[in-house]
C-alpha cells in the first residue's frame, strides 16, 4: 500500500496543483516512480496506491505509466482514492487511509502487507526487509536509518535494543533520544512498514474505534504497538540498492524547494549517488512519445549546447547554453539564453537572451525574451518565491500566465 494522499505543503507552489508524489523529478520521472519501481523490482506486484489531495495528475500518471502489470498473473497497481466508502469522512490519517480500504486489502489475500509513503527518492529491496521481518517473527517491522540530531525532529524517533527490537517510538519529538554511544546521531523511522496482514487488520479495527486516536501510523499505531507486540527495526543499509562503500545509503525527502533542487542537482554530478542507468534496478515511468532532444549550434551566439545536464525528449536547445541543469520533456530554449543550475519542468518556453540561475521553473512557464531570474534576489522576491538558500521557484501563475493544459 503506497500512501500518496498527503499534500507536501513545504514544496510551496509546486504542490498547488498536484500531490507531492506526482511532482516531476530527475528530468523524466515523478517522485512516486521510485517507490513503485522498488516494489516491482522487489517482486511485490500487487500494489494499491492511496490517493486523496489534488490527485488528478497523479492518477493520470499512474494510469498512463503503471498499467503494464498483468491482472491475468494477479499483478496490478490499483488506485484507491478517498471515496467515503465506509464512513462519511475523507482519509483522516495514514492508518485511516488503509482502514478505509480494508475490504479491498483483505481481498488481496496476502500474508504480509508492506506500507510505504509515495514521496521519497531511494532504491530499496523490500524483499530483504520482508525476509528480516519473517526471520525475527515480528508483528511489525519498521525500516530505519540514522540521521543527525538536528534533522531528527521531523521523523518518528526510535530506541532499539541489541536484538533490533524497538523499545521506544516517539513521533516527531522536540528533543530526540540519541543512539547510545553515538552522540549527535538518532535512529529514525523511514515510514516503511511490514505487517503480518491479520495483525494489521486487527489493529486498524481497534484504532478505528478509538476516539482519542488521530488514526496515523506514526502518531498512534506504532507507539501503541511498541509497548505490546514484537516490533523490530530493519536497518536501511541492509536493503538499500546500489549503495557504495563509505557513502551513506541514498534516501532523500525532497520535501522543500531547497531539498528538491539539491536532489535534482545531484543527478547532474559526474557520478551521482543514485544510478539511473542500473539495469538491475530500473526506475520505470511514463513518458509520452517525443522526438529526441535537439541541439542547434548558432554561429552568431556561439552557443547551442548543454553540459553536465540531463535533457529529455522533445527539447530543443538552439543557440543557447545550458549548464548543470535538468530539462524535462518539451523545453525549448532560444538563442543567447543562459541557463545554469536550474530545474526546468516540461512544456516550457525560454525566450532569447533569458538568464536563469538556480531556478525551478514549473510546468508550462513561458519566459519572455530578455528576462533574468536568479540574478537579483530582491527583485525576484517581489514576483517569485525565493528560498532561504536562494533558489527561485517560478510558476505560470506567478508570470501571470493561466494554464489550460492538463498537468
Ligand atoms: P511524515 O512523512 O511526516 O512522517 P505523513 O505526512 O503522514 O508523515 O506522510 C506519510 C505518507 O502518507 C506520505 O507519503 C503522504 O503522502 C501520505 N499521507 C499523508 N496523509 C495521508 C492521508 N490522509 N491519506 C493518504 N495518504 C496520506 C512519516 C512517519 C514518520 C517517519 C517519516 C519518514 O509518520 O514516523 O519518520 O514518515 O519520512
Ligand atoms: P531561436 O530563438 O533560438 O532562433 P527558433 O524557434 O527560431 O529559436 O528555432 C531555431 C532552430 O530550432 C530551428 O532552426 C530548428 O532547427 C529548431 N526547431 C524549432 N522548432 C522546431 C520543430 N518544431 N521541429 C524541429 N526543429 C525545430
Amino acid at each position: 500500500m503506497i500512501l500518496a494522499g498527503g499534500r507536501g505543503s513545504r514544496l510551496k507552489d509546486l504542490t498547488d496543483w498536484r500531490a507531492k508524489p506526482a511532482v516531476p523529478f530527475g528530468g523524466k520521472f515523478r517522485i512516486i516512480d521510485f517507490p513503485l519501481s522498488n516494489c516491482v523490482n522487489s517482486g511485490i506486484r500487487r500494489i494499491g496506491v492511496v490517493t486523496q489531495y489534488k490527485a488528478h495528475s497523479l492518477l493520470q500518471h499512474l494510469h498512463r505509466g503503471w498499467s503494464f502489470l498483468r491482472g491475468e498473473f494477479n499483478e496490478f497497481v490499483e488506485l484507491l482514492p478517498a471515496q467515503q466508502r465506509v464512513q462519511e469522512s475523507w482519509y483522516k490519517g495514514t492508518a485511516d487511509a488503509v482502514f478505509q480500504n480494508l475490504d479491498i486489502l483483505r481481498g488481496y489475500k496476502s500474508e504480509y502487507v508492506l506500507i510505504l509513503g509515495g514521496d521519497h527518492i531511494y532504491k530499496q529491496d523490500y524483499g530483504e526487509m520482508l525476509a528480516f521481518h519473517s526471520a525475527h517473527a515480528a508483528d511489525l517491522t519498521v525500516a530505519c536509518m540514522e540521521v543527525s540530531a538536528e534533522e531528527a525532529s521531523a521523523f518518528g524517533v526510535m530506541t532499539i535494543d541489541e536484538h533490533q527490537r524497538v523499545v521506544k517510538f516517539t513521533e516527531k519529538p522536540d528533543v530526540p533520544d540519541e543512539i547510545p554511544g553515538k552522540p549527535g546521531r538518532v535512529m529514525v523511522s523511514m515510514g516503511i512498514y511490514v505487517f503480518n496482514s491479520a495483525f494489521l487488520y486487527e489493529q486498524l479495527i481497534r484504532d478505528s474505534d478509538d476516539s482519542h486516536s488521530s488514526h496515523d501510523f506514526g502518531k498512534d499505531i506504532i507507539p501503541y504497538l511498541v509497548e505490546r507486540y514484537r516490533v523490530f527495526a530493519h536497518p536501511f543499509e541492509a536493503s538499500c540498492v546500489g549503495g557504495r562503500e563509505g557513502v551513506e545509503p541514498y534516501w532523500r525527502d525532497v520535501g522543500t524547494i531547497d531539498a528538491y533542487w539539491e536532489a535534482n542537482m545531484e543527478m547532474t554530478k559526474i557520478t551521482p549517488y543514485l544510478n539511473l542507468y542500473d539495469e538491475e534496478w530500473p526506475i520505470w515511468t511514463y513518458q509520452e512519445q517525443l522526438p529526441p532532444a535537439k541541439f542547434v549550434f548558432d554561429d552568431e551566439s556561439r552557443r547551442g549546447m548543454a553540459v553536465d545536464s540531463l535533457v529529455s525528449g522533445g527539447c530543443i536547445i538552439s543557440g543557447a547554453a545550458v549548464r548543470r541543469s535538468l530539462l524535462f520533456s518539451n523545453v525549448h530554449v532560444h538563442s543567447y539564453a543562459d541557463i545554469e543550475d536550474s530545474v526546468i519542468l516540461p512544456n516550457v518556453e525560454i525566450g532569447r537572451y533569458v538568464t536563469l540561475k538556480k531556478v525551478v521553473l514549473d510546468k508550462g512557464c513561458i519566459i519572455p525574451e530578455g528576462m533574468a531570474i536568479g540574478v537579483d534576489p530582491v527583485e525576484d522576491a517581489k514576483r517569485f518565491c525565493v528560498t532561504e538558500k536562494g533558489i527561485t521557484l517560478v510558476t505560470p501563475e506567478m508570470l501571470g500566465q493561466r494554464i489550460h493544459q492538463v498537468r
